[in-house]
C-alpha cells in the first residue's frame, strides 16, 4: 500500500499484557503477537497498533514509561518487536507504536534527576510549582481522582501529574525536553516503526496555572501552544515519511480537531475523541449507572462525521479500546447469545460504514463482553481502584459500587483474549494476571473460525468492503432520520455510488422507514434475507447507484 492509500487502512489494535503468553507468566508478550500473525493475516487489518510496550514499572500498565529506549523485559526484548515488524512486514502488516510525551513515570531518569533538588539540570523538564502544605499550586483535579499535584518534601515543592501520582507531567516548554522527544521517535522510526498513537497529545500545552471553577481541563486542554508544538513534532520526526499517526485528543473540539488533521496543516493524519462514549454518562458522571442514550449518540456522531468531512479533516472510528467497556455489553446486548451475536454484528456494521478510520480492538471481533467482576480484588486498574476509594468514601454501598465498576471500570476491555475454550482461555499456561471472563467456552476465537456465520466473519468481511469500496472511504457522509428513536441511518456517496447503511438498535422489529432508498445490493448484514420488517438488531449496508 502507498502512503496516498492510509486512509483505507484498517487498524487493529493489541493490547500486549493481554493478548497472549508463550513464556507462562501470565501476562502476554510480544512473541504472543508474532505467534498469532497468521490470523491478522486472515482478518485483513493493514496495521497493528500496540499499546505500551517500553520499560516501565506498570502503575498503569506501560503509560507510565521509565525508559523510551528499552522494552519492558515482561514483553521481551527488542529482538522481538524487530521480528515482529519484519515478520509482520512479510505478511503485508504494519505495526503502531504508542507514543506517551505528556508525562513520564517516575521512575524515569529524567524525573529522578529533576526531584534531586530544585537547581538539577532536569528540574525543568517536568512543572514543578510552589504550594503551601495543604494548598497546592491549583485546585485542578487528576483524571484518575484527588488533586493534579503531588508535593514532594525534599524540595518543598509540587509536581503537575494529570494522571496517577508516579506519571509526571513533562514541561513541553522546555526545548531541550522537545529535542529529546523528537531523538527518542527518530529512533523508533528508523528502528522500523509505521505509525504511532500519540497518547493525550493535545495536553502538552499547559497554559495559565490558576484555580478553575471545575476540574481544571479548560487550562491544558488544546492548550495555547499545541498546535505549535504538534507542527514542530512532525516536522522534527514523521512529516514527509510514510508513517501513520493518530492522536488521542481528551475532552477536545471539533475546531481543533480539524485543525489537527487538515492535510494542509502538518499536524497528525488523524484523531480519537470520546465524546460518542460519554453518552452514558449522566450529568457528565463516568462512576454512575445509566442506560445510553440514542439520539445523543448519533447526534454526536454525525456533528463529527458531518463537520470533520467537510472541513477536510480525518476521524479515527471506533466503539472501544482499552480504557472503554466492551460495546457489546454497552450498546448492544448481552443478554442471551443471540442477542449478543446479532448485536455485535449490528454494532460492527454501523461504524464501519462511517467514514474515517475504523479500528478493531482485540476481542470486539469475536463478540468479548465485559466480564461481570463482582468482587474488588478482581480489578487491579489504578482509575478503577482509586474510584473504588472515592465511591466508598462518598458512602455508596458496595453493592452499588461493584455495579458500577462492573459496568464502567477500564478493566472490562482488559480481561485476556479468548482463544479457546482450554484452560484460561488459551490465555497462558501460567497463572493469568486479570481473570478471564468465564464465558470463554463459548466466545472464543477457535470457535469463531469454525462458524462461517461468526461475529469474526462479519468483521472480515467488513475490512474486505473498506479496501474494495472506495465510497466507503472518500464518500461524503448524509444522516437521515436522527430522530429515530430505534434506527441509525446513513447514506455514504461518491462518484455516482452509493452505500445506505441501516442499523436497528433495539431488541424489537422496527418498520423500514418509508423515505430511505433501498434499492441496490446488501452488501452484508446480520440476517439471511431481507424481511418486510428490519427484526431486532438487524443491520445492513445497501450498495446502489446514487441517482
Ligand atoms: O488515556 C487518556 C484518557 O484521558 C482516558 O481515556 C482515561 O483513561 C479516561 O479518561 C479515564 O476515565 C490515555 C491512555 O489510553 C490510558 O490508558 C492512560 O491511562 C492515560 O492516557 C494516561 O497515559
Amino acid at each position: 500500500m502507498t502512503s496516498k492509500d492510509w486512509r483505507k487502512s484498517v487498524v487493529y489494535q493489541i493490547y500486549p499484557k493481554s493478548f497472549n503468553d508463550t513464556t507462562g507468566s501470565g501476562q502476554g508478550d510480544i512473541r504472543g503477537i508474532i505467534e498469532k500473525l497468521d490470523y491478522f493475516k486472515f482478518l485483513g487489518v493493514d496495521y497493528l497498533w500496540l499499546t505500551p510496550v517500553y520499560k516501565s514499572p506498570m502503575n498503569d500498565n506501560g503509560y507510565d514509561i521509565s525508559d523510551y529506549y528499552e522494552i519492558n523485559p515482561d514483553f521481551g526484548t527488542k529482538e522481538d518487536l524487530k521480528e515482529l515488524l519484519d515478520q509482520a512486514q512479510d505478511k503485508g502488516i504494519k505495526i503502531m507504536m504508542d507514543i506517551v510525551i505528556n508525562h513520564t513515570s517516575t521512575s524515569h531518569n529524567w524525573f529522578v534527576e529533576s526531584k534531586k533538588s530544585r537547581d538539577n539540570e532536569y528540574r525543568d523538564y517536568y512543572i514543578w510549582k510552589d504550594g503551601t502544605y495543604d494548598a497546592p499550586p491549583t485546585n485542578w483535579e487528576s483524571k484518575f481522582g484527588g488533586n493534579a499535584w503531588t508535593y514532594d518534601d525534599d524540595t518543598n515543592q509540587y509536581y503537575l501529574r494529570l494522571f496517577d501520582v508516579t506519571q509526571a507531567d513533562l514541561n513541553w516548554e522546555n526545548e531541550e525536553v522537545r529535542r529529546k522527544i523528537y531523538d527518542m521517535i527518530n529512533y523508533w522510526i528508523d528502528f522500523g516503526v509505521d505509525g504511532f498513537r500519540f497518547d493525550v497529545i493535545n495536553l502538552i500545552s499547559k497554559g495559565e496555572f490558576k484555580d478553575a471553577d471545575g476540574p481544571g481541563k479548560e487550562f491544558y486542554t488544546d492548550g495555547p501552544k499545541v498546535h505549535e508544538y504538534i507542527k514542530e513534532l512532525n516536522l522534527e520526526t514523521f512529516g514527509g515519511k510514510d508513517i501513520m499517526t493518530v492522536g488521542e485528543m481528551s475532552s477536545t473540539t471539533i475546531e481543533h480537531c480539524l485543525k489537527y488533521t487538515r492535510p494542509e496543516r502538518n499536524e497528525l493524519n488523524s484523531v480519537f475523541t470520546f465524546h460518542h462514549l460519554k453518552v452514558d454518562y449522566p450529568g457528565g458522571e463516568k462512576w454512575a449507572l445509566a442506560d445510553f442514550d440514542f439520539l445523543q449518540l448519533k447526534r454526536i456522531l454525525m456533528e463529527w462525521q458531518e463537520a470533520m468531512d467537510q472541513g477536510g479533516g480525518w476521524n479515527a472510528i471506533f466503539w472501544c479500546n482499552h480504557d472503554q467497556p466492551r460495546v457489546v455489553s454497552r450498546f448492544g446486548s448481552d443478554a442471551t447469545e443471540e442477542d449478543r451475536v446479532l448485536s455485535s454484528k449490528m454494532l460492527a456494521i454501523a461504524l464501519h460504514g462511517l467514514k474515517g478510520t475504523p479500528y478493531i480492538y482485540q476481542g470486539e471481533e469475536i463478540g468479548m463482553t465485559n466480564p461481570g467482576f463482582t468482587r474488588i480484588d478482581q480489578y487491579c486498574d489504578v482509575e478503577s481502584l482509586n474510584a473504588y476509594t472515592s465511591m466508598r468514601e462518598k458512602g455508596m454501598s458496595i453493592d452499588l459500587v461493584m455495579r458500577i465498576l462492573a459496568s464502567k471500570s477500564r478493566d472490562n476491555s482488559r480481561t485476556p483474549m479468548q482463544w479457546n475454550d482450554s484452560k484460561h482461555a488459551g490465555f497462558t499456561e501460567g497463572y493469568p494476571w486479570i481473570e478471564v471472563a468465564d464465558n470463554y467456552g463459548t466466545i472464543n476465537v477457535e470457535k469463531a473460525l469454525e462458524d462461517k456465520n461468526s461475529i469474526l466473519y462479519t468483521y472480515r468481511d467488513l475490512i474486505r468492503l473498506r479496501h474494495e469500496k472506495d465510497v466507503l472511504t472518500y464518500g461524503d457522509v448524509r444522516p437521515h432520520l436522527m430522530g429515530d428513536d430505534d434506527l441509525f441511518v446513513y447514506e455514504r456517496l461518491y462518484e455516482g455510488e452509493r452505500i445506505t447503511v441501516i442499523a436497528n438498535f433495539r431488541n424489537k422489529a422496527v418498520e423500514y422507514p418509508p423515505d430511505v432508498e433501498r434499492g441496490g445490493e446488501v452488501l452484508i448484514s446480520n440476517y439471511d434475507k431481507t424481511a418486510e420488517v428490519l427484526r431486532p438488531f438487524e443491520a445492513l449496508m445497501i450498495y446502489g447507484q446514487d441517482s
